[in-house]
């Protein structure tokens, strides 16, 4: 069979993918950054084929006229892109109980934040930068299928400023909740939370559940992306109130101390974890931490409760 290849190489608006960046060297000019999208590629028909090319021969190369400059390159992914953002959202996933309205009932989970934006080369800082928008996602060990360590998700609900946007708990196969919120007028950070999502454990306390928090995109009041920073990952074990790997007497003390008001909530050292702590016994439509979690976990280690924390059938008497 007879080929033809047609390598297009100059045909750069037909057939090729070009990225121009301005170098804007002074004046109020700007040329934003954007694509032509075509790309290379092959197309085939009977006996012909057409193999095509992006436009290689232009990237990288500059055109200057007076003050101003302008150079091409490739999209995202490839040198020559977009510059990256000098600036860090940090973003934080924090164990939190928060009033639910409107049933103005508590629940305990994951409170989301970015408590801070630093310059993404040294870490210091930002105060000056204003947070727009982001998008983010929370993955956890759905149901189904039932793995030992699996995580319900009771609800989700934006805060002030970033209302405006969604947060998609619809019960996602895979264990995913959608998030995204806009603050128009810009918002100063901290901003923690954006948003919070009620969590219940529903292992036993041998296994280890992880939620997951990836921003896939944070922009600045301006439209300017923020490098979003890596995903935020946490770890719960039902029982564990006092995060130390292990259920025992330590965690029914640290979660009397807490509803007597002798210990606070959090995850830094001392605190109570907040998931950990509530989910021993659950209530109802959100799990709270209350003396009822106290008694089931005593339950536990004086073994009448199994490490899921059913009741186990009464001893029998011993034999006399
Ligand atoms: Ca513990
Ligand atoms: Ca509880």
């Amino acid at each position: 069979m007879r080929r033809i290849f047609l390598v297009a190489v100059p045909v750069i608006l037909l057939l090729g993918a070009v990225t121009w960046t301005v170098l804007a060297l002074g004046g109020p000019y700007n040329v934003p950054w954007s694509t032509v999208d075509g790309g290379g590629g092959e197309s085939a028909g009977g006996s012909y084929a057409l193999k095509g090319t992006a436009g290689q021969p232009e990237a990288g190369s500059k055109l200057v006229g007076g003050s101003y400059g302008l150079t091409g390159g490739f999209g995202p992914g490839v040198a020559g892109g977009p510059p990256p953002s000098a600036a860090k959202a940090v973003a934080s996933l924090r164990t939190a109980v928060d009033v639910w309205l409107p049933e103005n009932d508590s629940a305990a989970g994951v409170a989301i934040g970015i408590p801070q934006v630093v310059d993404a080369s040294t870490g210091l800082p930002l105060p000056n930068v204003l947070l727009g928008a982001y998008a983010a996602s929370l993955t956890y060990p759905p149901d189904p299928p039932l793995p030992p360590d699996f995580i319900a998700v009771l609800g989700c609900r934006l805060k002030p400023p970033f209302e405006t946007g969604a947060c998609n708990t619809s019960g996602d196969p895979n264990g995913i909740v959608i998030l995204s919120g806009l603050a128009p007028q810009g918002a100063p950070w901290p901003v923690d939370p954006l948003a919070f999502v009620p969590l219940r454990l529903l292992g036993c306390v041998q296994n280890v559940g992880t939620v997951t928090l990836t921003f896939s995109q944070v922009v600045d009041v301006n439209g300017d992306p923020l490098d979003p920073g890596p995903p935020v990952v946490r770890t719960f074990r039902r029982g564990d109130a006092k995060p130390d790997g292990v259920v025992a007497i330590s965690d029914v003390l640290y979660i009397r101390q807490y509803l007597v008001g002798l210990r606070p909530l959090g995850d830094g050292p001392g605190q109570v974890n907040a998931v950990n702590a509530a989910s021993v016994k659950q209530d109802g439509a959100f799990d709270k931490i209350t003396t009822a979690d106290v008694l089931y976990l005593a339950q536990l280690l004086v073994g009448m409760r199994d490490g899921c924390f059913s009741l186990l059938p009464a001893a029998e008497p011993p034999e006399r």
